[in-house]
């Protein structure tokens, strides 16, 4: 089986997604994502410029050595853009030999270690009783296991908070469309100080059983993080995420020291070496990466495999600017994997599954990736030529004295 053609798809339905579709001499489509959020045309041109014409005659089923070729080859190596480009090429091999195989592609990873997929959803509220319906809504969607997050008084916007409630249900800002990032600003200390008090609130209305995730998106230093992760202590989190940058891994050894809050991080990584410190001396208790943006499956594999070894679980990061088809790789690894911890999980548009056709279900808290051969993605290209790329960006998070922080 031999690869004929390798295309970009660029495509817009209600947000921005890049998608690798590779076909083969013997007529078979395998799909990647490749979506890097406001980042998009860089990847689909790293794939399109340069690595596409590579592929073109290779052998499909040496999907082992094209990752090592495309990885050690280009001598430029890791990188957000470089991970996403080469993630979308493993993952279209993996769901053509799949495919070839007839069968999911779980099968081909161990088969399934589990029935299902736990899932978590997001809540969100400018205030505690929005906040308190949301999380309402989402057990009404069927999850069981809930993101919290919540306006701070004093703040107009905060990371995952809508300015006003989104008729979708979704996050709002994060699924905005911003030809320019709009700028938002941003208050440590009083964030500090309300956060516990919203956990407070929201363990007394539901119970100590509800799992609860919370991301600080790599808003605090250790200590301010240490501190946090102690006064939550008491509303038992399923994790805290992204407590601060962790580029400085070192800094989460402070963090463990103060708190047994269970930490989960890198969302924003893409290669097992960003990971060391963090899985070596089990500084961490999720591993967050995206399959689309740490090297596909079978650098996601090895890196699971790594963490299993320190009892560190998986955390699949499953925003919706993950395709479909991102989403529906990290389930076929979700499944088969030993070490999985729980799967994010955000509902996509209806234009978005117009465009990409998905056999995954989510029913009662549990996401399955389904039984069809291969990945079960397929992207409708007329419908997907429907909907024109058009920039749009997260916003831009500053300090009351206009200091650029973390976003
Ligand atoms: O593109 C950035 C988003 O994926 C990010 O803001 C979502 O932090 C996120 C999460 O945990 O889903
Ligand atoms: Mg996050």
């Amino acid at each position: 089986m031999r690869i004929a053609g390798a295309d970009v798809i660029v495509t817009s339905p209600g947000r921005n997604f890049v998608t690798l579709e590779i076909t083969t001499d013997d007529g078979l489509t395998g799909y990647g994502d490749a979506t890097l959020n406001g980042r998009e045309l860089a990847v689909a041109s790293y794939l399109s410029d340069h690595v596409g014409p590579l592929l073109i005659g290779r052998d499909a089923h040496r999907i082992e050595d094209t990752w090592q070729y495309l990885h050690r080859g280009a001598y430029w190596r890791r990188g957000p853009v470089t991970m996403a480009a080469i993630a979308a090429v493993d993952v279209a091999l993996w769901d053509l030999k799949a495919q070839v195989a007839g069968l999911p592609l779980y099968q081909l990873l161990g088969g399934a270690s589990r029935t299902g997929i736990r899932a978590y959803g997001h809540a969100s509220g400018r205030d505690l009783p929005e906040l308190l319906d949301s999380i309402r809504a989402r057990q009404e969607q069927g999850f069981r296991s809930i993101r919290v997050q919540s306006g701070v008084p004093g703040l107009e916007t905060i990371y995952g908070i809508s300015a006003a409630p989104d008729p979708a249900g979704g996050p709002g800002r994060e699924n905005g469309r911003h030809p320019q990032p709009s700028e938002e600003t941003w208050d440590t200390q009083a964030y500090l100080r309300h956060l516990p008090t919203v956990f407070e609130a929201v363990r007394n209305e539901f119970g100590p059983e509800l799992p609860l995730l919370h991301d600080v998106h790599h808003r605090l230093t250790p200590i301010q993080a240490a501190k946090l992760g102690k006064a939550l202590e008491p509303y038992d989190l399923f994790w805290l995420e992204d407590c601060t940058p962790a580029e400085n891994q070192d800094g989460l050894r402070l963090v463990r020291q103060h708190t047994t809050t269970p930490l989960a991080i890198g969302e924003v990584f893409n290669s097992v070496v960003d990971y060391q410190t963090l899985i070596r001396e089990q500084l961490i208790d999720y591993v967050r990466s995206a399959v689309t943006h740490a090297g596909g499956i079978t650098a996601m594999r090895k890196l699971f495999d790594l963490a299993a070894q320190y009892q560190i679980k998986s955390g699949i990061h499953g925003p919706a600017d993950i395709s479909p088809v991102g989403m529906a790789a990290g389930l076929h690894l979700d499944l088969a994997i030993h070490n999985f911890g729980i799967q994010e999980f955000m509902p996509h548009s209806a234009e978005t599954y117009e465009v990409f056709r998905h056999s995954y279900t989510f029913r009662d808290g549990y996401l399955h990736p389904g039984e069809t051969p291969g990945l079960g993605v397929t992207v409708d290209r007329a419908a997907a030529a429907r909907f024109e790329y058009r920039p749009a960006y997260l916003p831009v998070n500053r300090l009351r004295d206009g200091t650029v922080h973390d976003w």
